[in-house]
């Protein structure tokens, strides 16, 4: 019974994780503010037409996604609460705010 338990949880809870799509256009994250919960993906879009780059340095929902070329997508889960930053190595003005709930 437990274990039908736990697995209803964990059905239920991707039906509600939703994906967030991050757009990298003009040097810019757009949107740049964020509010997610737990499970949720965000999905870096690079549209700019040279490389970009997405990570955190926080220690709950650490992250570094590399060189992202053009036309690519790259996903994050993320796993905790809390609130921290994403910037992009390449841009240092580059800078989402991001807020977690559960
Ligand atoms: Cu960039």
């Amino acid at each position: 019974m437990k274990t039908v338990i736990l697995l209803l949880l964990t059905l239920t809870g991707s039906l509600f994780a939703r994906e967030i799509i991050v757009d990298q256009k003009d040097k810019t994250f757009i949107p740049g503010t964020l509010n997610v919960k737990v499970g949720d993906t965000i999905t870096f879009k690079n549209s700019d037409p040279f490389s970009h780059n997405a990570y955190t340095d926080d220690e709950d929902n650490e992250f570094d996604i590399g060189m992202q070329a053009t036309g690519t997508t790259k996903s994050v889960k993320i796993k905790k609460e809390g609130e921290f930053n994403i910037e992009c190595a390449i841009h240092p003005n580059m800078l989402i705010k991001v807020k977690v709930t559960k």
